[in-house]
């Protein structure tokens, strides 16, 4: 989506710089406690469904994780979101993924019911189960997969539209407990009947990988970072940033403003006239005064983006 105008394009920032650099504020501590109660379940699990968001095929995934656990497990991503992703670059992206040694990639939109790649999930899981004679169990015909992923990135969605599909076949969709090992009890759901396929209904939550400033703000665009972790008016400044850069222009008719600028304070006050939100503020004279509301434009700006108002984008296009 790149506009043409204006006639005289301004200059751009060619790199992104954020005085503040302790990311570990990005980080939520208590997504690790889960870490211990997942790797128990993950002994039950044959194969993993890693979810992420497909604007970032390569950023903040849990790579840990991922050599902790998932290299001995028959491993899926599942790059969702697709629907708000530029995957023009498709093969590239997985080329580049299996030089990281993920070899079964699939592109899922979760919120279309008819969405092809959501099709191929199970029968990946199928065959990556039986057909590999590595993972080829003898012990049991039943197979239990689980979703892993950092927050918000399609999951519970993912869960929900397998097990929709199980059930628009009419086949009996009991939810069954598993005694799992050490106390706990697996809950789980039957996605299908032959082979047994099983998904655990709570999915494994990971903590982002956030190895520098940028990749956090992609994150934190994506909506997987908590908003006031960051700062809605950071990943408004990085929004503009990325979009000027990639000469996408869109911004200026949604805000409503008359032309493109680098300059965050500068879009968000012409954002916040327009949207008439205002804040009262106190004076230095003491007395109350209306001002353009900069948090409510900001707000606006990266709800726009989140709802693919600015196109298809692919954060990460630089890994390519
Ligand atoms: N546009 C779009 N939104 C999605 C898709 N999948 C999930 N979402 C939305 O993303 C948000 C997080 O989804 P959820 O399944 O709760 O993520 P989880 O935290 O990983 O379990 C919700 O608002 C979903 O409606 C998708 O394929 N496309
Ligand atoms: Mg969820």
């Amino acid at each position: 989506m790149t506009s043409k105008f204006p006639s005289v394009i301004p200059r751009f920032r060619e790199s992104y710089t954020f005085a503040n650099k302790d990311l570990s504020k990005w980080f939520p501590g208590h997504m690790h406690k889960g870490m211990k109660q997942m790797q128990r379940k993950l002994k039950m699990v044959d194969c993993i469904l890693e979810v992420h968001d497909a604007r970032i095929p390569f950023s903040g995934r849990n790579p840990n994780f991922y050599h902790l656990l998932t290299a001995v497990k028959p491993h899926i991503l599942v790059l969702n979101k697709v629907d708000l992703a530029d995957v023009t670059s498709q093969k590239q992206i997985e080329q580049s993924l299996k030089e990281q040694g993920i070899n079964k990639i699939i592109f899922t939109n979760c919120k279309d019911q008819k969405d092809r790649g959501l099709k191929k999930v199970l029968p990946t899981v199928t065959d990556l189960v039986t057909n590999t004679e590595r993972y080829n169990r003898v012990e049991s015909k039943e197979f239990h997969l689980m979703a892993i992923g950092v927050p918000n990135v399609g999951k519970s969605s993912l869960i929900n539209m397998l097990r929709h599909r199980h059930l628009k076949k009419g086949k009996a969709s009991r939810v069954g407990a598993l005694a799992g090992i050490t106390r706990s009890v697996l809950e789980r759901i039957k996605i299908s009947e032959d082979p047994p396929i099983y998904l655990l209904d709570t999915p494994g939550i990971l903590a982002p990988s956030v190895k520098n400033v940028e990749v956090g703000l992609r994150l934190a665009l994506c909506a997987t970072i908590k908003d006031h972790l960051v700062g809605e008016d950071v990943i408004a400044d990085y929004l503009l940033y990325w979009l000027n850069k990639h000469q996408n222009f869109s911004y200026v008719q949604y805000l409503g403003i008359d032309e493109p600028s680098d300059d965050i304070r500068l879009v968000l006050l012409k954002t916040a006239v327009n949207l008439g939100k205002t804040v009262k503020v106190l004076s230095s004279e003491g007395s109350w005064v209306q001002m353009p509301n900069l948090q409510a434009a900001s707000s606006h700006f990266i709800k726009g983006f989140r709802e693919g108002k600015f196109g298809k984008v692919l954060l990460d296009d630089e890994f390519l």
